[in-house]
């Protein structure tokens, strides 16, 4: 069906508007005690940001939809829904991948977020024809997973006789898990309730189907994301049935049909589990799913659960990249500082899973080291996973290619694309938070702002080169009458810390300078968590300038890497650089050695890759580039990690 015609057929389906929940989200409790400022109150003005903005409104989301209509994802819905009105197997043939149909519930996800920031009717009626689809191929009591329903009698090869038998590799949670996530944003963003009734629906015959009780089957997902979407379903309508669900998913890991298992994250149960295992993407959201049901149940030993597999990820398996998940095999995390550069995995899931456990690390505990990996991951290991101009994607991200290596615009098992169309539009939504009267700028990226805190509204303006330059001006412009505190976060790079272990650190000596100034005034005062707090009566026309010093430079891995040993990575501010073939023409990236002590210098080239910084170091004579700008010119060598003679033996 043609988008005109999928138009069209929405006019005969019944819209219903919010009414028994508000959309606003304010007032929802999601039981963390820092509260993420929404990206909905976040206006981006930013140049390095707006254009990602722009990209993804005008060229990802509708290469994602076309992609999902050209390759047979909406017609799955459509023989679905044909297969359940006759008495006879119509005989269609079940093949692609059993979680197909999660690649449209993103994308309407991530359109729905587009419009929140930018109202489109033409889009909103296009989601609208999309849903109406959706909605035809669910069965009578609630379940919705095309794998089975387009023909029960031979459903898709991992999908087992009847439904939930073969769950953990079926992916009938995962579905379920990435509608919610689409559904509640979309009824935030439009205030219609027709995708949120279809995934309330599919909860509601899981919550119905599986659980302890004796007509029940206990059974868990087999890749994670239910959790963190049932908690959200129970924010959203205080249904306490769907926290118990996902609190029961989390609890019976490793008591399915599978058995314990790392891959899966169940070798151990919950409680007893210590390090980052398995396959990475399912262990990113099973940290967040875990994290939320923390925050619910103000159970602190979930807490520790994940403070501790935090600790062993960011000490031992964290590419510079914020990357996650060294191994194809499994896309997996590796042993202890088993991090191959090459074959370096990397999967752009991960990263934005990465993001997600270190945004709920920080709304649980408050720390500015959780959002050093979460910048560290948004500026390398998610941006690489998507070209410049919006239009291809990498699945792995390594951090160092022999040319065999280039972005496509879609691909069969196509999680990443998708998954980087609800991603980027949601990005502002991580640049605030708040806590009571603190107001936590967490990001830095030119925006204006509208914050609700106890002592009443703010208005902020926020205008910066981030992360070209350090330089940060706030000004407040509008404040209210009580005192209220800005909470800082001076980034763990100009603190001289790589990352929050000792898996990297910078080699060069150098200790940045940094100062922040109210009205003109230093502000000096001791560090926070890493937050340099500033408390005052505030009033329109203060002002704020953070001035972080941001120099190229140069960081070395732990010993133990040994894949990084006798190698040296550059950076400069949150943004890890590369060796691209193009700019070193006459050298092997790969192989050429950094002589001596190199001078390194800096410059600005606004006409190349959509405008960038670039390092030259002087022996040999390299330029580098930053790594999510790589691959844009032509498949070659590249490398992160380059040899020097210092440390080479
Ligand atoms: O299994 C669903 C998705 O497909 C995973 O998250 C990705 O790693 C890919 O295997
Ligand atoms: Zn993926």
């Amino acid at each position: 069906m043609k988008k005109s015609n999928r138009i069209l057929a929405m006019t005969a389906f019944a819209v219903i508007s919010a009414g028994l929940f508000s959309c606003s989200s304010k007032r929802e409790n999601h039981g963390y005690p820092y509260t993420p400022v929404p990206f909905t109150s976040v206006k981006v003005t930013d140049s390095f940001w707006g254009q990602r903005l722009a990209a993804s409104r005008d060229v990802t989301i509708p290469l994602a939809f076309s992609k999902c209509d050209e390759t047979g994802r909406y017609r799955n819905f459509e023989e679905a829904a044909l297969q359940m009105a006759s008495d006879t197997s119509l005989g269609f043939q079940v093949r692609g991948l059993p979680f197909d149909d999660t690649d449209v519930y993103k994308t309407i996800e991530g359109a729905s977020y587009l419009l929140q920031t930018y109202p489109d009717a033409e889009l909103e009626a296009y989601l609208d024809s999309i849903i109406a689809i959706v909605a035809t191929a669910q069965e009578p009591d609630g379940y919705l997973y095309t794998a089975r329903t387009r023909n029960p009698e031979h459903p898709h090869r991992w999908s087992g006789s009847e439904r939930w038998a073969q769950i953990e590799d079926s992916h009938e949670l995962y579905d379920l898990g990435h509608m919610i996530e689409g559904a509640v944003a979309h009824y935030r963003a439009t205030g219609k309730r027709n995708f949120l009734e279809i995934a309330i629906r599919f909860a509601d015959c899981v919550c119905r189907e599986i659980g302890p009780g004796e007509d029940q089957q206990i059974r868990v997902p087999g890749h994670q994301i239910a959790e963190m979407a049932l908690a959200k379903l129970y924010t959203l309508t205080g249904d306490r049935k769907y926290l118990d669900e996902a609190k029961f998913f989390i609890d019976m890991r490793g008591r399915g049909e599978k058995g314990m298992d790392s891959y899966r994250q169940s070798d151990v149960p919950v409680m007893e589990q210590k390090e980052a295992v398995g396959h990475a993407v399912r262990a990113e959201y099973w940290y967040s799913g875990i994290a939320d049901i923390a925050a619910l149940t103000g159970n602190k030993e979930y807490v520790e659960v994940i403070d501790r597999i935090w600790e062993d990820m960011v000490g031992t398996k964290l590419y510079l990249t914020g990357g996650v998940g060294a191994l194809r095999e499994g896309e997996a995390f590796g042993a202890p500082y088993q991090l191959p550069n090459l074959t370096s995995y990397c999967e752009t899931c991960a990263a934005i899973g990465n993001v997600y456990t270190n945004h709920r690390m920080f709304l649980l505990h408050g720390d500015s080291k959780y959002y050093d990996v979460l910048e560290r991951t948004l500026y390398n290991g998610v941006l690489s996973g998507i070209s410049l101009d919006g239009g291809s994607f990498f699945y792995p991200n390594p951090l160092e290619s022999d040319g065999r290596h280039a972005r496509q615009a879609w691909f069969g098992c196509a999680c990443c694309p998708s998954n980087i169309c609800r991603f980027i539009p949601s990005v502002p939504g991580y640049v605030y938070a708040v806590k009571d009267n603190d107001l936590y700028v967490n990001l830095f990226m030119s925006n204006d702002v509208t914050v609700s805190l106890d002592a009443g509204d703010v208005a902020l303006s926020m205008k910066t080169d981030y992360p070209w330059n350090g330089e940060i001006g706030l000004e407040v412009k509008d404040a209210p009458r009580r005192p209220f505190s800005l909470m800082v976060r001076i980034p763990g790079w100009v603190r001289n810390e790589v990352v929050p272990s000792d898996l990297y650190e910078y080699a060069d000596g150098i200790t940045p300078e940094f100062r922040v100034d109210v009205n003109g005034e230093a502000v000096n005062s001791e560090l926070e968590n890493g937050y340099l707090r500033i408390s005052r009566k505030w009033k329109a026309g203060d002002t704020v300038h953070m001035s972080f010093e941001m120099l190229p430079r140069i960081v070395e891995a732990n010993d133990k890497v040994e894949e990084d040993r006798g190698r040296v990575a550059f950076e400069k501010g949150p943004v890890v650089f590369c060796a691209e073939w193009p700019d070193n023409q006459g050298l092997n990236v790969r192989e050429v050695v950094i002589e001596g002590r190199p001078e390194l210098s800096c410059s600005h080239d606004e006409s190349k890759l959509y405008g960038v910084d670039e390092i030259h170091v002087s022996e040999p004579g390299l330029v580098l580039i930053p790594y999510y700008a790589w691959n844009h010119r032509g498949s070659g060598d590249m490398a992160v990690w380059i040899r020097d003679e210092f440390l080479d033996k």
